[in-house]
């Protein structure tokens, strides 16, 4: 493989970019009108327009990006997260037209793409997942059967479904009809498919991902655990390695679980395994997302692996230069994701111009960003400004740099969540790792943000009314501008 194409934009663009770079590989970045000026235009070899900003005139077209491969003689694609990066059609086009994607083969994203065929084939080991429905259920009367079965309260999950779309829960019985003609019509209209199931919902989870790799010779290893619970409306907000709760047994299980998911469905490249863990350390597995993902940094940071290499490595048709005994976990690394969004405002989007920028550094700090100062955000992409990673000895290493770094980064021109980050990150039940998908739901309101900017202010008007009272005794305000009190100036007036 001497040249790829990275079919995606901003800053997962120049974080593929970078590992091709330093392996010796030509880079083709591929932008819409509106990234004519982005960093990840730049930093490639060559770079193309194919299309209008908005995605499906351009980051979606798949045929144009594989005319452009064929034009350029780029022999591999790799797709980074979003677009075009679980779409099995895309996947196949590529191999017809004798290019190498740097993922997944179609067959493995279509079986892990419907979470019914996903547990399905993961039925071939013995992997533990939540009580319910073996299949699609359409039947009224079946379902309730099940979910008395299983017991209540149960969820209704669309098969085809991804981010909590088309979930819906069901507390009695008499609710359950309804819920389910909902969940039916919305995964209908959503996905164009209405298959659901039902699964016992399971109250306080933790959301666990464990990273694996795997080659084309039967070599299946995985990176550990991601853990994922802060999150806000299935969006995450803060990813950590390792998780507070696995104990090395339990990492192991998982670890073996997530493998054996991989093996399933043949998998090739680097991919993520998604478990619930509730409280009773019961672990269940979920889906499987057939890509690299947002957070695969804090993996890197605590294995000193490079994913996007050993993707390439993988596609080239490499063996995995490491066995699961050489892998060990160093330290501990958070991510928090910068958006360009007002937390005091309902996370509205809040793009405008980066009129300031300024990146933290130093000890343990990464940022995988796309941006500059000066830059426009463009309204038609995810609002996300950047992802900062920090990495320590321990938690609370990796806490406290998380800290001084938001306290470091110097963001104007635009809202962005990172007060919002710096509070979640802080919080007791945070920090002291009792904490689960509900986090963001029941601690946080607007005003722990304003109360927060308040007591600064509070706390700098203090300070400065101390050096005040420091200085004027030596250096103070000269006579001719010392302040006039009300007697001076009365007698003036007089
Ligand atoms: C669940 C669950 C509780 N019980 N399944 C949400 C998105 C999808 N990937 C799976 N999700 C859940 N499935 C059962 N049987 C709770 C969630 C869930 C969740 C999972 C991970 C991270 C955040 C979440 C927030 C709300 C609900």
């Amino acid at each position: 493989m001497k040249k790829i194409l990275i079919a995606n934009r901003g800053e997962i663009a120049l974080r593929v970019m970078r590992s091709a770079k330093e392996m010796g590989i030509a880079t083709v970045a591929v932008f819409s009108e509106a990234d004519r000026n982005a960093p990840f235009v730049r930093y490639a070899d060559e770079a193309v327009c194919i299309g209008p900003p908005p995605s499906n005139q351009s980051y979606l077209l798949g045929d144009k990006i594989i005319q452009v491969c064929k034009q350029l003689g780029v022999d591999g694609i790799h797709p980074g997260y979003g677009f075009l990066s679980e779409n099995a059609g895309f996947a196949r086009a590529v191999k017809a037209a004798g290019i190498t994607l740097i993922g997944p083969s179609p067959e493995a994203m279509e079986v892990m793409g419907d979470k019914l065929s996903a547990k399905a084939a993961a039925k071939k080991y013995t992997i533990p997942m939540v009580p319910g429905t073996e299949g699609a259920v359409s039947d009224v009367e079946e379902a309730k059967r099940v979910a008395l079965e299983v017991g209540l309260p149960v969820l209704i999950k669309a098969s085809a479904g991804g981010g909590g779309k088309g979930m819906r829960i069901v507390e009695n019985i008499e609710e359950l009809a309804e819920q389910m003609e909902r969940a039916i019509s919305e995964a209908l209209s959503s996905f164009g498919d209405g298959s659901v199931f039902i699964e016992r919902y399971v109250a306080g989870p933790r959301h666990i991902e464990i990273q694996v790799l795997a080659d084309n010779h039967g070599n299946v290893v995985h990176l550990f655990e991601r853990e994922c619970s802060i999150q806000r409306r299935h969006q995450k907000v803060v990813e950590e390695a390792p998780s507070a709760i696995l104990t090395p047994e339990l990492r192991a299980a998982m670890g073996k679980s997530a493998c054996d998911v991989a093996r399933s469905c043949n998998y090739s490249g680097a991919g993520t395994v998604e478990f619930l863990v509730d409280e009773n350390r019961n672990y269940y597995f979920l889906e499987m997302n057939t890509r690299l993902q947002v957070e695969h940094p804090v993996s890197e940071m605590i294995t000193g692996v490079d994913l996007v290499k050993e993707q390439i490595n993988v596609a080239r048709g490499e063996k995995l230069p490491f066995t699961q005994d050489d892998l060990k976990i160093n330290g501990h690394a958070l991510e928090i994701r910068v958006y360009a969004e007002d937390p005091t405002n309902n996370f509205l989007p809040d793009i405008g111009r980066l009129t300031t920028y300024r990146r933290p550094t130093g000890p343990g700090v990464r940022v995988d960003d796309g941006f500059e100062e000066g830059m426009d955000i463009p309204i038609y992409y995810d609002p996300m400004i950047a992802k900062l990673i920090t990495h320590g000895k321990d938690r609370n290493e990796a806490i406290a740099r998380m800290v001084r770094a938001i306290d470091e980064y110097e963001i104007t021109g635009c809202q962005t969540t990172l007060s919002f980050c710096r509070w979640a990150i802080q919080h007791p039940a945070f920090v002291s790792g009792d904490f689960d998908t509900h986090f963001v739901k029941k601690y946080f309101t607007p005003e722990v943000l304003i109360s927060e900017s308040e007591d600064e202010m509070i706390v700098a008007a203090l300070a400065a009314a101390d050096w005040l009272k420091n200085h004027s005794k030596t250096a103070g305000p000269s006579k001719a501008e010392a302040p006039i009190s009300q007697w001076q100036r009365a007698r003036r007036n007089a």
